[in-house]
């Protein structure tokens, strides 16, 4: 396979030089449309976003940041990153922003590089009870190169103990107090955290990657103006491509900038850069917020549905896009359940639920949300009887009969949505 070899290479369509690789993409969508994807992390970005993508922006070297590149040839990534900054400052009202982190998990490294030293104490919600891998385990670089200090959500309501926050920091003194979670179905009030935060001097950061999309609907309360920092990745709620950014006050931007380059990144992927600039344009729209709020009605109507249908919600319900369903009181483990929702055509993934006493390979609980599926269009309706085919692969005798009438079922919820219409190849082309 030549590549510069003066051949047609460079025109030449992806089917006739990697037939492999196409007939993954192709397969891929095949799987996306025929199952109900319910990752509450996962989203279907808009076919614009995937243009965006898959554009000729990512042949582009741009280390630095609008007018102050380490490179020649910027005039044009220099308009698509700007326009990027622009609209994520009206999307979120945020003082500064960086749009180049590759990641959410970028995104904390370089905002916590930008206001903590290493070894600094951090409060943050530990993974076990609902937070992120980067807010502190030990394995990961966070709990690594900082002290963290976790908080929890209480036993009994399997809300986020306001009280065990305060003692602990008043007991730690933490210099940055996290807050946002990768696993918490309720609102996170983040005034209570700012109040926590002054009485004993430390920062606050917010991670709001799952609930983003929320926050620039006003579906749910934005940290903005209240947290020194707050990342977010762009395709969850958001619905935009995979990446992050970071946001803060305009006395923190020389240091976030830093940190993301040359702290921790080096040239940053100017096509995703191009496709966030896309959902943030898509956010500004009415049509992005009356879908937010259908996120949060179908989430709502799905968990009313599995709770009628005898299947246990940590905290008894939600408040967003998410439902975490406890296992512990059934003869499934989180393994099971995912097993069996797979087979039953539906996508979850198994997570701990707070107090778990199984390991995290094993697990009590799963996450179900419904951002990919309100993208797809699906209603409340619907997720009432998502709801009702979760409960009925649930249950203790469900076999695997019963589990493939319930896929046939899924299936033909799935079939009345289709996803990308006109897409047949996993890609988006042009029009
Ligand atoms: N892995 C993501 C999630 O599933 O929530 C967080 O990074």
């Amino acid at each position: 396979m030549g590549f510069s070899d003066g051949d047609s290479y460079l025109g030449k369509d992806i089917a006739d030089v990697d037939p492999e690789v196409a007939e993954l993409l192709r397969e891929e969508l095949e799987r996306q449309s025929e199952t109900l994807e319910m990752i509450a992390s996962e989203n279907f970005t808009s076919r614009a976003c995937l243009q965006a993508v898959g554009s000729v922006l990512t042949n582009k070297y741009a280390e630095g940041l609008p007018g102050a590149r380490y490179y020649g040839g910027c005039e044009v990534v220099d308009k698509a990153e700007e326009l990027a900054i622009a609209r994520a400052k009206q999307v979120f009202g945020a003082e500064h922003v960086n749009v180049q982190p590759h990641s959410g998990s970028t995104a904390n490294e370089a905002a916590y590089r930008a206001m903590i030293a290493p070894g600094d104490t951090v409060l943050a919600m530990g993974l076990a009870h609902g937070g992120h891998l980067t807010h502190g385990l030990s394995v990961n670089f966070s709990g690594s190169m900082y002290n963290f200090v976790q908080y929890g959500v209480r036993r009994e309501d399997g809300r986020i103990d306001m009280d065990q926050v305060r003692e602990l920091a008043r007991e730690h003194r933490p210099k940055l107090i996290v807050t946002g979670a990768s696993a918490y179905p309720r609102i996170i009030d983040f005034a209570a955290f700012r109040e926590i935060a002054d009485e004993v001097g430390s920062l606050l950061m917010a991670d709001i990657a799952h609930i983003a999309g929320l926050v620039a609907a006003g579906v749910h309360p934005t940290p903005v103006g209240i947290c020194d920092m707050v990342t977010t990745t762009t395709h969850k709620t958001l619905g935009g491509p995979r990446a992050g950014i970071v946001m803060c006050t305009a006395d923190l931007a020389k240091s976030v900038d830093r940190a993301v380059f040359p702290g921790l990144q080096g040239g940053p992927l100017m096509h995703v850069i191009s496709a966030k600039a896309v959902a943030f344009g898509h956010a500004l729209t009415p049509e992005f917020g009356e879908r937010q709020q259908r996120v949060v009605d179908n989430c709502a109507a799905l968990a009313d549905s599995l709770m009628a249908g005898g299947v246990n919600l940590v905290s008894g319900g939600t408040d967003n896009h998410l439902v975490l369903v406890d296992l512990s009181d059934t003869p499934l483990t989180g393994v099971d359940g995912e097993e069996r929702l797979d087979a039953a055509g539906i996508t979850v993934n198994k997570n701990g639920v707070p107090f778990d006493e199984r390991p995290p390979t094993v697990t009590s609980g799963l996450r179900i949300g419904t951002a990919a599926l309100t993208t797809r269009g699906l209603v409340p309706d619907d997720l009432r009887e998502v709801g009702e085919i979760i409960a009925a692969a649930l249950r203790p005798d469900a076999g695997p009969d019963d589990l493939s009438d319930l896929r046939r079922r899924s299936m033909a919820i799935g079939e009345r949505y289709p996803l990308y219409p006109g897409l047949t190849a996993g890609f988006a082309v042009q029009a």
